[in-house]
This record gives structure tokens, C-alpha cells and sequence, in this order.
């Protein structure tokens, strides 16, 4: 039988050794004062652009060498970027509820746990949905004023209980799931596409995905559905919360008739080429309605790039294993900070940070005070993006244990057993091993600074 080198099963801490880490052009000192939306309030537009499944290495500005995103590079020299940021969980759903509850997945209840085989990306099978009791994003907002749409992806929960108008959000144009499939059974039907409260028609039938050429112009809808969103937003002059999640480059990955074969990276790099234009879109749009100004946009991903899609995926630049994977490769994500005249442009910002930081960040800056009685794991960015500052923290993707240490644990028993390789081509020996092994009282740490690739444990 042959071995896989597998890196499921593997707990894995990592000790992030933060003193070595500078930021870099930190000369000028950038003093902002957060002002008018068109004059009329102190609350920023925000907007999250959430990528699905991309990796830190698929955009020109973080080294593909394709150099096929100028939209997204153009951000990054208007803006700030971010090479040291973090999901907190390599699959969408844990990432997705950390992002928008602040919360680490463990608190917020998408995690996944090997001891009770749990696995946190099929919530409508495993926990469902999110909870009531956690609070989101959106629903903070609100008590300052804020008007709230997702495009896109939700995936946290698809039974009506758990949809996104339940949760906060004013409007929605997108899928409660994944775009693969379909499910042609009662129990896992085709997925829904909804307009707000209402289905619109189902992926693949009334929005069609081209199994085949993977042809879709899904990623053109979700843009439209955004542009409208601004349009509407610069009348009224009310501050609003955009998040937009499309997932064209989660497999099968698809693109719109004319950007297939456009990409030397092949379809995957034909989505992204899509997505960039439609980052573009949406910038210039807040340019033209004098918006700009006042909109703070953050562009991420929601986990690293699925290597089990080989060549047919993203990329995770000099990182290790990906998506399904707590390795850097699974869980650093490209990440772009844009807002003019308030975030000094053209800056690279070494600060550790995590999707859940956007929370606070965003409560920071809507001046919304966080109920005390709910520990929130994210902190605020501001002055990082502001004013150029770095500081020492820690992070913790699943279990805090003492000081700067994280415990990371993957991947369920079920999926072990199927024997996928989630690092093909990446083996390190005694890292990334088939048999699971537990290595919580011997951790393996590597000192990221010297080996972001975690080629070389210290211990
Ligand atoms: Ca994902």
C-alpha cells in the first residue's frame, strides 16, 4: 500500500516568536481623524471583500509571478498590506463565523474536533447553523445606524432560522452554501439562491455553472448586486456594512464567458483575473461617488488555496500545505487595507492580525461599545491602520493555552480515513505524516521568521 504523506491528524503548536518581527516604512507619522461620509457623519463605510479558497500567494502585490490582478495591486499601493494575517480556521464556515462574530471558533461553536469527529465546514449537518446567542457583525452595526448586505457565500446554516436576515443583515443576494454540487436528493437539494427573504431560483438551474467549461457569471451578479447596494447607500448618506463574499475560485471554479482562457494560471487564474476586475469595479465606484473617503475596504481570504486541487488551484506562495490544514499554507491569507486619505498608502504592514479583528476594528470605528458579558478574541487594527503601528500580541486559532502559545488540531477521523492528501508534494518529514499523532506535550514549533515555509522544526 502505498503511503500518503498526509498531514491529517497532526496537532500542531506553533510558538510565534513576534520580537523580529518590524514593521517597515514607519518614518512618517499619520495622523488621521475619522471624518464625513459625504460630510454627514463620522461613521466609515465598510465594506469586506471575502474571498473563497484564495491563497496569500495568488495576487501580483504578495509575489504570483503572473502578475494577473492589477485592480487588487493598485489597492495595495493606494493602501496598506497586511502579509502577516491570519483566518482563524482553514475551512469557510469556522472562518466565516470567527470573522463576523469576532470569536474564535471554539467559542462561537464552528470548530472542528477530532476527539467528537466534528467537522465545522457542513454546519447544516454538525452544529447547523450560528447560534443564536452569538452576535454579529452586522447586528452591532445596526445600533450605530448602519445598513447591512452580504453578497454572496453565507455558509452558516441554511435553514431559515439560521439565514443571514436573521442575524443582522438588512439584505442579501447569495447562497446559503457552497456552489458545489449539485445534490439531486431530498435531503441535500441543489442550492438555493436567495434576494433577500426570498429563493430566486437554485446554482446550476436558474444560475447556471457550466460543470464542463466551468462558465458562470455568477461573479458579474454578485457585483451588480454590490454596486447597487453603494448606489442606493450614496443616496440616502447612511453609513453601511458591505460584505462581499463571492466564491468563484472555491472548486469547481468558475469565470464569466469573457475572462475564460484568459489567465496563463489556467481557469482558477481566469476567476481570480475576474475578481480583480470586479474589486476594481467596486473601488471605482466608491471613487465616483465621492465615497472614497469615507470606506474603509479590506480584502481577504477566507482560507489558504486547496492544494488537493494541484494545479488547478491557488497558490499559497512560499507557505506550506493549505485549505484543511493549520500549516501557514492553510491559514495566512492575502490581505489589503484601502482608504484614502485616512491609511497612508503604499504601506506594508508587518502587525499580526486575524479575520477577527475586523469585528472590533469595525465596532471601533462605527463607535459601538461590545456587550461585556461576550469575550471577543479579535482586537482593534486602527492603529495599525492608521497610523502605521505594529505591537506584540498573540493569537490563538482554537485553544488558548499559557502565553503566546496556540494548539491546533485538524482534520476529522472520517476524512483521515479517506486518506486525502491536503499537502501533495510538500512533504516535511515528521510534520507532515499520515498517521495522526497527537503532539500536544511535545509540540513541534517552528520560528516562522526564519522558516515561513515550516520546513525546519526547532523542536
Ligand atoms: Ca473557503
Amino acid at each position: 500500500m502505498t503511503r500518503i504523506p498526509n498531514c491529517q491528524g497532526i496537532v500542531l503548536l506553533l510558538l510565534l516568536l513576534f520580537s523580529h518581527i518590524v514593521s517597515i516604512t514607519l518614518t512618517l507619522a499619520f495622523s488621521v481623524a475619522v471624518t464625513a461620509n459625504n460630510g454627514n457623519t463620522s461613521k466609515p463605510n465598510i465594506i469586506i471583500m471575502l474571498m473563497d479558497d484564495m491563497g496569500w500567494g495568488d495576487l501580483g502585490v504578495f509575489g504570483n509571478p503572473a502578475m494577473e490582478t492589477p485592480n487588487l495591486d493598485r489597492m495595495a499601493a493606494e493602501g496598506m498590506i497586511f502579509p502577516n494575517f491570519y483566518t482563524a480556521n482553514p475551512l469557510c464556515s469556522p472562518s466565516r463565523a470567527a470573522l463576523l462574530t469576532g470569536r474564535l471558533p471554539i467559542r462561537n461553536g464552528f470548530y472542528t474536533s477530532n476527539a467528537h469527529a466534528r467537522n465545522a465546514y457542513t454546519p447544516q449537518y454538525i452544529v447547523e447553523g450560528i447560534s443564536n446567542t452569538e452576535i454579529l457583525l452586522p447586528k452591532m452595526l445596526h445600533k450605530a445606524g448602519y445598513v447591512s448586505k452580504i453578497v454572496g457565500k453565507w455558509h452558516l446554516g441554511h435553514r431559515a432560522s439560521f439565514l443571514p436576515l436573521k442575524h443582522g443583515f438588512h439584505e442579501w443576494f447569495g447562497s446559503p452554501n457552497c456552489h458545489f454540487g449539485p445534490f439531486n436528493d431530498l435531503d441535500r437539494p441543489n442550492i438555493p439562491v436567495y434576494d433577500g427573504a426570498q429563493m430566486v431560483g437554485r446554482y446550476y438551474e436558474e444560475f447556471p455553472i457550466d460543470k464542463k467549461t466551468g462558465e458562470s457569471n455568477l461573479t458579474q451578479l454578485y457585483l451588480q448586486h454590490a454596486l447597487e447596494f453603494i448606489n442606493r447607500q450614496a443616496v440616502t448618506g447612511t453609513p453601511f456594512f458591505l460584505y462581499w463574499a463571492p466564491d468563484a475560485t472555491h472548486a469547481p471554479v468558475y469565470a464569466s464567458r469573457r475572462f475564460l482562457g484568459t489567465s496563463q494560471r489556467g481557469i482558477y487564474g481566469d476567476a481570480v483575473r475576474e475578481l480583480d476586475q470586479a474589486v476594481g469595479a467596486l473601488l471605482e465606484r466608491l471613487h465616483s461617488l465621492d465615497l472614497h473617503s469615507n470606506s474603509l475596504v479590506f480584502f481577504t481570504s477566507d482560507n489558504g488555496a486547496a492544494l488537493i486541487s494541484g494545479p488547478k488551484g491557488g497558490s499559497n506562495g512560499p507557505f506550506l500545505c493549505g485549505k484543511e490544514t493549520t500549516f501557514e499554507g492553510g491559514m495566512r491569507e492575502p490581505a489589503i487595507a484601502w482608504w484614502p486619505s485616512h491609511i497612508p498608502p503604499g504601506r506594508v504592514n508587518h502587525q499580526l492580525a486575524t479575520v477577527m479583528d475586523l469585528f472590533t476594528t469595525s465596532l471601533v470605528l462605527a463607535g459601538v461599545t461590545p456587550p461585556s458579558s461576550t469575550p471577543l478574541d479579535g482586537i482593534d487594527l486602527t492603529p495599525a491602520l492608521l497610523h502605521t503601528r505594529t505591537w506584540d500580541r498573540c493569537i490563538c486559532a482554537f485553544v488558548c493555552l499559557d502565553g503566546c502559545f496556540i494548539l491546533m488540531t485538524r482534520n476529522s477521523w472520517q476524512e483521515f480515513h479517506q486518506g486525502i492528501n491536503f499537502c501533495p508534494a510538500q512533504e516535511v518529514h515528521g510534520v507532515t505524516t499520515h498517521n495522526q499523532t497527537d503532539h500536544t506535550q511535545h509540540p513541534i514549533l517552528f520560528h516562522l521568521g526564519r522558516d515561513p515555509g515550516e520546513k525546519y522544526p526547532i523542536r
